[in-house]
């Protein structure tokens, strides 16, 4: 898919989509290879670990994800001028925060899933018990190391941010505003006009998902002490790339093939859930991803070069294929 299509021209974004994605891919690799050592040697076993607890929060936390939300923390660091080791610890406990939601999201309750990241969910991999402590452990393991690692005068603030994020108004209240439309707990939609389905489709995934990348962000910026006019950048842009986001996880579940995105696809169909594509249709879709992704990189045009990372992602989110 990235293969065929011309990505616009906007704010430093090269046209074309195959050299876009090769770019983005090598940016992602280097958060990879620092992120990854990072959350190995946080994860080292000590003689206070449980041995199947410990295996499974590495099974669940190293596999091979995107590492979107820890780019977007230490990209939002090099935008505000600081260093990426200044921001390590928050980069890791926002992918904590995130590898636990997976995890819980994944359990036969919830979303029933087997594959996760191309490996067996960690309920398959374990066992759901497992699965539930590996999901808690790691979220109590975010605040820890967020704790730790921050700088002192920011520390509070930085867990309150994240706190927010992964809570009952947004991460685990988007979750369960979507179960409720699912699983019949709310009115029936199915007679509403599509602007209102459309815009309680938005409050669903600015709270589900759009929250915890806006903290990563925001993280970043705290980490590198960013001025008001930085965050403020950052956090228009984190809006509009949460949302370019979901629409185009929504028309990788319809379009996408499981191998390259590493997890079940059609299930939404499948499920009659309400997404964008089964609202505005894929062409409508696309667009609505296109204008939000040139949005967010309009959003940060003033912190010029030192944000081109951030842009690049915001076009490339779009135009992926996994
Ligand atoms: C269970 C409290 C709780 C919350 C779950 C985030 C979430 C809420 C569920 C995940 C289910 C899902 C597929 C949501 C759609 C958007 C999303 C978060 C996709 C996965 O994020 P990526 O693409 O994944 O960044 P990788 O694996 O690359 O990190």
């Amino acid at each position: 898919m990235a293969g065929c299509q011309t990505v616009d021209n906007f704010a430093g974004a090269p046209e074309d989509a195959v050299a876009l994605d090769a770019q983005v891919q090598e940016s992602l690799g280097h958060v990879r290879s620092f992120v990854d050592p990072f959350l190995s040697a946080t994860l080292s076993k000590s003689s206070r670990s449980v041995p199947r607890l410990h295996d499974a929060i590495r099974h669940v936390l190293l596999a091979p994800g995107k590492r979107l939300r820890p780019a977007l923390t230490l990209w939002a660091a090099s935008a505000c001028g600081g260093t990426w080791d200044s921001a390590a610890s928050a980069a890791a406990a926002v992918e904590m925060i995130h590898a636990y939601s997976l995890v819980h999201d994944d359990l036969p309750s919830m979303d029933d899933d087997d594959l996760r990241r191309g490996q067996p969910t960690c309920h398959r991999a374990f066992d759901e018990a497992t699965a539930i402590l590996c999901g808690d452990a790691l979220q109590a393991f975010a605040f820890e190391i967020l704790a730790k690692g921050m700088p002192k005068t920011v520390a509070g603030n930085a867990c309150e941010v994240l706190a927010q994020a992964a809570g009952r108004d947004a991460l685990v209240g988007g979750q369960m505003d979507d179960l409720a439309a699912e699983r019949g707990w709310i009115e029936d939609m199915t007679d509403v006009p599509a602007s209102e389905k459309i815009a309680w489709l938005e409050r669903i995934h600015t709270r589900k998902t759009g929250a915890l990348f806006s903290a990563a962000l925001e993280l970043g910026a705290l980490a590198a002490g960013g001025s008001e006019e930085q965050r403020s950048a950052l956090a228009a842009y984190g809006q509009s790339f949460g949302l370019a986001f979901q629409i185009a996880d929504d028309l990788l579940d319809v379009e996408g093939s499981e191998v390259s995105v590493g997890k079940r696809v059609g299930k939404d169909a499948e499920r009659g859930k309400l997404t964008f594509p089964s609202i505005l249709g894929i062409e409508d879709s696309r667009k609505r991803a296109r204008t939000l992704a040139n949005d967010a990189a309009s959003a940060i045009s003033k912190l010029g070069t030192p944000a081109k990372d951030l842009v690049q992602l915001a076009h490339w989110i779009v135009s992926r294929n996994h």
